[in-house]
């Protein structure tokens, strides 16, 4: 459907196929198809519409990107996802789907719509539909047992002491110095454990929660612990590898899987493995700082001997010396990681793992990727596999590799309309996105708010540490608003811990706080707390908020967005609001609707509708509301 382009004369459909090794592939294409449209009789509308249509047949599983090329007054221009994309975020500026442009001189530079045409056999677990995470930052949630806590003078964090805080509501950190210094509070340890983990197991389950996430676990030197040491081994500050079974066993209990984390991709350079600083006995691929090509790790890395500085002679992920990368495409290295049966991925199944989420997905070959997920599906067919991505994420979603994403685009376009940016623009974004994904892969995605990486969804909607406590209050309201988008969107809700109790801070390791337990003098906002198990409680008890169809928005203005689901016969209107007043909403509701009593979700007040559809919904300001059809 074409809005306003009168005088075109010719509609041409371009299909072209994604590459897709690297990480940075976003305009990496190769062309493969074309098509001419015809434009439909009698479907000019008098708004100065009219529609166009093309059928085309992909070839094979792979990531297509498609435009238009229209022909206006013998002028050929671009009709494609050009000006912005679901690339966009909060600095880029403003959102324009479906733009026409004109044609430019490197096709490169076309910003395409996506289609993802997955394998015909691709299915993602059924739970994973229904899953509400918790995501916890283990070092940080609870101390359960002051024996395994770090000491400092006895543990390193690689070549110099660890700080110990022994008052968990220490904040050695100062907001705002920002100067790359940062990293040094790699060593801050306040001794988080899988102890307190499963003291506070009831607690997650009374948020509403049935999936939780962990960043990682295994032993290593730094409090984020993705310098793994030791891939077969939970931290001994975090317990031991019983206390790992124990944690999956009361949680499976309470109805909660596990998810842990790793990278595969990189290890830390104070490890057995690569042995930098000399902490291990001789044997690792990089003793000391010289190529030890006896070690039997010497395959899992690539040295550049020529260099005469030994830390040129290794790359490091991003350049981060203490993350040496690792050689995915060693035989070695993947038989430990996923091909022998007690391989890193297969031991921490049979430990009780739901799944994995892998760090830095798109830094690792595809083929790696899809050996890793045959060897997990082939050991638990039932087990999650979530990709760390930033971006798009169509390649991981052919059927050969991931599940689902860490979906940091619903978070960037959620948060700008929390923060007040127009209702319309953050359908869009979401729109392209689910044209671009399967279906499956984005119901089995963790559509979260914050995360460990990120300043946490407070700071960013103005309640920031030192905010006025109605710049706080209201923060809040929006910080809700954005958790009733992810009650009532596919996909499963994330909520990363502390983000529930009002806590907040900026980029890593602001983020990072622990959690303010009362008995520990700190002040959770339990009122908050009570709002938001509220409104996992309405996920949870509505099934066609987790499964049901999303269709044409009944309404869309620049403050508003009210959307019907369906699943059966049970149906759910989802309306928000994020201005800053109540809104009455006229719409009219489809004929199965009609005649029928809707129920407010979470309060039960009814409403009938009329048999004309015709009806007025109250929603409040900076909320949201959702009426519910039964049967
Ligand atoms: C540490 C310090 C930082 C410092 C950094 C560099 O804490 O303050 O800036 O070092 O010296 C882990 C730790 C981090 C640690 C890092 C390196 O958790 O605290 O940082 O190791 O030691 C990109 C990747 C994405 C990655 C993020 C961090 O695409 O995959 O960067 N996320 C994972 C994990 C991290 C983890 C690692 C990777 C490494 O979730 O926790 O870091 O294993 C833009 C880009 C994104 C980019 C993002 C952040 O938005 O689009 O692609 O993400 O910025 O840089
Ligand atoms: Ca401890």
């Amino acid at each position: 459907e074409v809005k306003a382009l009168p005088g075109v004369t010719r509609m041409e459909l371009v299909v072209d196929k994604r590459r897709l090794e690297g990480h940075q592939d976003v305009l990496d294409y190769t062309e493969q198809a074309r098509a001419p449209l015809h434009r439909m009789p009698g479907a000019l509308d008098g708004q100065g519409r009219e529609r166009w249509s093309v059928r085309h047949r992909f070839g094979a599983p792979a990531v297509y990107g498609y435009y238009f090329v229209v022909t206006i007054d013998g002028r050929r221009y671009v009709y494609g996802n050009n000006k912005d994309s679901i690339y966009w975020t909060r600095e880029k500026g403003s959102m324009g789907v479906g733009m026409i442009d004109e044609m430019p001189a490197e096709k490169r530079r076309i910003r395409r719509y996506r289609q993802t045409i997955h394998a015909p056999d691709f299915t993602v677990p059924d739970w994973a539909r229904d899953a509400v995470y918790y995501y916890v930052f283990p070092e940080r949630f609870r101390n359960g047992d002051r024996a395994n806590d770090p000491k400092p003078g006895r543990d390193r964090y690689q070549d110099h002491d660890i700080e110990f805080h022994t008052n968990w509501m220490d904040r050695p950190y100062k907001p705002g110095s920002g100067d790359g210094s940062d990293a040094v509070y790699n060593n801050d340890f306040y001794g988080g454990d899988l102890a307190g983990l499963i003291d506070k197991l009831d607690d997650i389950r009374a948020l509403g929660a049935n999936a939780l996430y962990l960043t990682p676990l295994f032993k290593a030197a730094s409090n984020h612990k993705y310098d793994t040491a030791d891939y077969k081994r939970i931290d001994p500050a975090f317990g031991s590898n019983d206390d790992f079974k124990r944690l999956t066993v009361e949680a499976a209990r309470r109805g909660i899987r596990v998810i842990p984390d790793t990278s595969l991709n990189h290890v830390g350079a104070d490890s057995p493995y690569f042995n930098r600083f000399n902490n291990y006995p001789a044997g690792g691929a990089f003793d000391g700082g010289r190529v030890n090509l006896a070690s039997p790790y010497a395959s899992w890395f690539s040295f550049d001997t020529t260099q005469t500085d030994p830390d040129r002679q290794f790359k490091g992920w991003m350049d981060v010396k203490d993350l040496p990368e690792l050689n995915k495409a060693s035989k070695d290295f993947r038989r430990f990681a996923f091909e022998a049966p007690d391989s890193v991925t297969q031991f921490w199944l049979d430990h009780g793992a739901a799944g994995w989420r892998m760090d830095v997905a798109p830094y690792v070959p595809d083929d790696f990727w899809r050996g890793w997920r045959r060897a997990v599906k082939g050991h638990r067919p039932d087990a999650l596999t979530i990709a760390e991505t930033w971006f798009d994420a169509s390649k991981f979603f052919l059927g050969d590799s991931f599940d689902g994403t860490m979906n940091y685009i619903f978070r960037n376009t959620v948060l700008d309309y929390a923060a007040g940016g127009r209702a319309d623009r953050l359908y869009q974004n979401l729109e392209l996105l689910r044209e671009a994904y399967p279906a499956q892969a984005l119901s089995a995605s963790m559509n979260l708010l914050s995360t460990h990486d990120q300043p946490r969804a407070l700071h960013h909607l103005g309640g920031e540490e030192g905010a006025s406590p109605e710049a706080m209050a209201l923060a809040k309201r929006r910080l809700l608003l954005a958790i009733w988008f992810q009650m009532t969107w596919p996909g499963a809700p994330t909520i990363y811990y502390g983000d529930e109790v009002g806590v907040t801070g900026g980029d890593d390791p602001y983020n990072r706080a622990p959690y303010p337990w009362p008995d520990l003098g700190g002040h959770p906002d339990e009122a908050l707390k009570a709002q938001v198990a509220q409104l996992v409680a309405m996920r949870r008890q509505w099934p066609v908020l987790r499964r049901g169809s999303l269709e044409a928005p009944l309404l869309l203005d620049e403050h508003l967005i009210v959307l019907l689901r369906r699943d059966g016969a049970q149906a759910a209107v989802v309306a928000l609001n994020n201005a800053d007043e109540a809104k009455a909403v006229a719409v009219e509701l489809p004929p199965a609707l009609r005649g029928q009593r809707l129920q407010t979700a979470v309060t039960g007040e009814e409403v009938r509708v009329p048999a004309d559809g015709r009806v007025t919904l109250n929603v409040p300001a900076l909320s949201g509301q959702v009426w519910i059809r039964r049967d």
